[in-house]
C-alpha cells in the first residue's frame, strides 16, 4: 500500500504522477501532487479503530432504550441498533453529513468550477470524500479523484454483452442490480479473501471495489438508458477532463445544458446518504457484515431502492403530478388540487412524495432542490414545477386532516423527478437509476467503515407471535 509505505512528506514532493501512479499499483492512481482519497481513508483508520476500543471498554453494558412490542411490531423504527459513520439524521432538522447540514455543505464542498468545469452544485466527488474521511477535501483532491473516477469508468466489455442482452422490457432498476451484481467477477476483496488476506487489511480492497463500482456506475446506467430508450451517446464515452456527473449527462445526452448537469450534480451529492436504517442503506450494509463483496451488497441495495415506498417514490410521483394536471388543468386552484388529494387518499393510496420514517418536517433534500428551481428561469417557469411547488404547500393540510401520516411533509422524491422532466428526461422508470448512481457514495464508505472496524455479521433475533405470546405471559 502505498499510503502505508510512503511518507507523507515524499508524497507532497512534486514527483512526476505517472511515477506515483505506478509506486502505488493498480488500484491505487495518484493524479496530482496531492493526497489521495484511500490516503486520506488510511489516515483515519487509527483513530476511528481507537474511538470503537473505547467505546466498547467504556460503555458495553450501557442502555440505549427498550425494546417494546410496538418496535417489534413496527418496523423497528427508532430503534438505536445500527452504527453509520457517515450522515445522522435529526427527525426536526435533517440529514448532517459529519455535521454539516445540506446548506453547510453546500458553502464548503468543493463544486464543478472549483476544479475547472462549469457549475456552481456541490460535486458528488466532494461529498463521498466528506463522507469517507469527515474531513472537507480540497479542490485538488477532488480533481484528482475526478481524474481516478474517469481513468476506472470504462465497462469491461463481457459487461456490457450482459447488459446488451437484457429485455428492454425489463425494468431499468433491474436491470442496475443485475449489471452491479455482473461486476462481482472482477471483484479485488472477494480475491485477496479467497487468497487469504488478513482481516485488518479487509478495508483496502473494499475501498478500492467501491471506487471502481462508483466511477463504473454512471456508464453502467448510460447504457441501460440506451438500450431501453435509444438516447444519449450510445458507448458511454468518458473525458478525462470532466467530473463524474459531467461524463454522466454527457453519456445520457445532456453535456451540454449546463442546468441539467448541475441538478445531476447537487441531486447526487445529496441524495447519497441518509443514515443507516433506510432499506437501501441498511441493505448493503446487512449484505456485506456477511463479507460479500461491494458489487453484490451494493446490488441487494439497489433492489430494495427500487420498491414503491423507498426509491421508486420518484418514478411514482411525477406520474401522480401529470395525471392531476390531466384532470385539472395547468392553472389548478388550491381547492382542485385537495379534491385530487382526497381522491387518492380515499382510493387506499399513499400520496408519493410526502411522509417520512425519520423526519417530521419538510425534507431538507426537497428544499434544496426546491431553492436550485427558485433560482433558475427555465424551471421556475415550468407549469409542471410550479405545481409541485403548490401541491407541496396544499398536501401537509389535506395529509394532517386525513390523520394517519405522521410527517405531512414532502419528502426528497416529491420534487427530484419534475426538474428531471421539465429538463426533457421523461422516462419516469428511469428516474430511481439515477437515485441508485447516487446512493453508493453513502452505502459503500459505510462499507469501508464496517471492515475496518472489524464490525460482526449481522444477526439480530426473531420471534414468532407464539414465541412472543410465550415470553410476554411469563
Ligand atoms: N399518504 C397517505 N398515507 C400515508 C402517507 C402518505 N404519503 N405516509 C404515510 N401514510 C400512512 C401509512 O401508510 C400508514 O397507514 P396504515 O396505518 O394504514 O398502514 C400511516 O400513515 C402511518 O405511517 P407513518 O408511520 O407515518 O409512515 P411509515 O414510517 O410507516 O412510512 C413512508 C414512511 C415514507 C413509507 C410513508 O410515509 C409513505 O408511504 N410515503 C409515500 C411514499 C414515499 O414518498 N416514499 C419515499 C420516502 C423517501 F424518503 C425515500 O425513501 N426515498
Amino acid at each position: 500500500m502505498l499510503s502505508l509505505s510512503i511518507p507523507r512528506v515524499a508524497l507532497r514532493a512534486a514527483a512526476p504522477s505517472r511515477q506515483l501512479a505506478a509506486a502505488a499499483g493498480a488500484s491505487s492512481v495518484r493524479f496530482a501532487s496531492t493526497k489521495s482519497l484511500k490516503d486520506a481513508v488510511a489516515e483515519i483508520v487509527p483513530e476511528k479503530q481507537e474511538q470503537l476500543k473505547k467505546l466498547k471498554a467504556d460503555y458495553a453494558d450501557a442502555s440505549l432504550g427498550e425494546i417494546k412490542v410496538s418496535n417489534l411490531l413496527g418496523g423497528m423504527r427508532g430503534l438505536k441498533v445500527m452504527l453509520w459513520e457517515g450522515s445522522v439524521l435529526d427527525s426536526e432538522t435533517g440529514i448532517t453529513f459529519h455535521g454539516k447540514s445540506i446548506p453547510d455543505s453546500q458553502k464548503v464542498l468543493p463544486t464543478g468550477n472549483d476544479i475547472g468545469v462549469k457549475g456552481s452544485e456541490i460535486l458528488p466527488e466532494s461529498m463521498l470524500w466528506l463522507l469517507l474521511t469527515g474531513k472537507v477535501p480540497t479542490a485538488e483532491e477532488v480533481k484528482g479523484l475526478s481524474q481516478e473516477l474517469a481513468a476506472k469508468g470504462k465497462l469491461p466489455s463481457y459487461l456490457e454483452k450482459i447488459i446488451d442482452s437484457f429485455p428492454k422490457t425489463l425494468h431499468p432498476m433491474t436491470q442496475f442490480a443485475n449489471a452491479v451484481a455482473s461486476l462481482n467477477h472482477d471483484s479485488k476483496f472477494a480475491a485477496a479473501y479467497s487468497k487469504g488476506i488478513k482481516k485488518t487489511e479487509y478495508w483496502q480492497p473494499t475501498l478500492d471495489d467501491s471506487i471502481d463500482l462508483i466511477a463504473k456506475l454512471p456508464a453502467i446506467a448510460a447504457r441501460i438508458y440506451y438500450n431501453v430508450f435509444g438516447r444519449g451517446d450510445g458507448n458511454q464515452a468518458i473525458d478525462s477532463g470532466l467530473d463524474l456527473i459531467g461524463n454522466y449527462s454527457k453519456m445520457i445526452g445532456y453535456g451540454d445544458n449546463e442546468g441539467m448537469t448541475d441538478y445531476l450534480r447537487l441531486y447526487i451529492a445529496i441524495h447519497g446518504d441518509h443514515e443507516g436504517g433506510n432499506v437501501s442503506a441498511h441493505t448493503a450494509h446487512l449484505v456485506g457484515s456477511a463479507l460479500s463483496d461491494p458489487y453484490l451488497s451494493y446490488s441487494a441495495a439497489l433492489l430494495g431502492l427500487a420498491g414503491p415506498l423507498h426509491g421508486l417514490a420518484n418514478q411514482e410521483v411525477l406520474g401522480w403530478a401529470l395525471s392531476m394536471q390531466e384532470a385539472v388543468g395547468e392553472n389548478a386552484s388550491d381547492e382542485q388540487i385537495k379534491e385530487y388529494l382526497w381522491k387518492t387518499l380515499k382510493s387506499g393510496r399513499v400520496v408519493p412524495g410526502y411522509g417520512h420514517a425519520v423526519l417530521r418536517q419538510p425534507d431538507p433534500r426537497f428544499t434544496a432542490l426546491s431553492k436550485f428551481c427558485d433560482t433558475r428561469p427555465e424551471l421556475r417557469d415550468s407549469s409542471i414545477v410550479q405545481l409541485v411547488q403548490k401541491v407541496s404547500q396544499i398536501a401537509p393540510g389535506v395529509l394532517t386532516e386525513h390523520g394517519k401520516t405522521k410527517n405531512p411533509f414532502p419528502n426528497v422524491d416529491a420534487a427530484s423527478g419534475c426538474v428531471l422532466y421539465q429538463y426533457g428526461l421523461k422516462e419516469f422508470t428511469y428516474y430511481t437509476v439515477i437515485f441508485g448512481i447516487s446512493r453508493a457514495i453513502g452505502a459503500l464508505p459505510q462499507l469501508v467503515a464496517d471492515r475496518y472496524l472489524g464490525m460482526p455479521i449481522e444477526r439480530p433475533k426473531s420471534m414468532s407471535m407464539n414465541a412472543l405470546e410465550a415470553l410476554l405471559k411469563k
